[in-house]
């Protein structure tokens, strides 16, 4: 468990697809981690680096290609793109966080470690 601002992030330990890990992270009352700065990004590397695996985040393609969106619809600010990403011009709908930290527009039928926030 880490505690980084007025948020908490937790993981499973676990690889599953990114529509399970929606469901465990409502089940426990929260949702897929989406970090909104620095510390939260490092919050959730923090368990990517643990496990050894590249985890999705709580950000998927919008109609815009390039623009990716929280759950709330309102467009990511905070960003942390790999250099050259995100590369899939809207054929790579969700977000992967490597384990240094950076993203990744991948597509959305990978297992990746599940990672809440609270
Ligand atoms: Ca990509």
């Amino acid at each position: 468990m880490q505690v980084v601002g007025n948020k908490i992030i937790v993981s499973s330990g676990k690889d599953e697809k990114i529509e399970t890990t929606h469901a465990i992270c409502q089940a426990i009352g929260g949702r897929i981690a989406a970090p909104k700065n620095e510390a939260e990004n490092n919050a959730i590397m923090f368990f990517l680096k643990k496990y050894n695996q590249y985890a999705y985040l709580g950000l998927k393609e919008g109609p815009l290609p390039g623009i990716f969106l929280y759950s709330n619809r309102f467009p990511a600010m905070f960003t942390r793109w790999k250099k050259n990403e995100p590369n899939g011009k809207g054929q790579e709908k969700c977000v992967e966080m490597y384990t240094d930290g950076q993203w990744n527009d991948k597509s959305c039928n990978q297992k990746r470690l599940t990672v809440c926030e609270l």
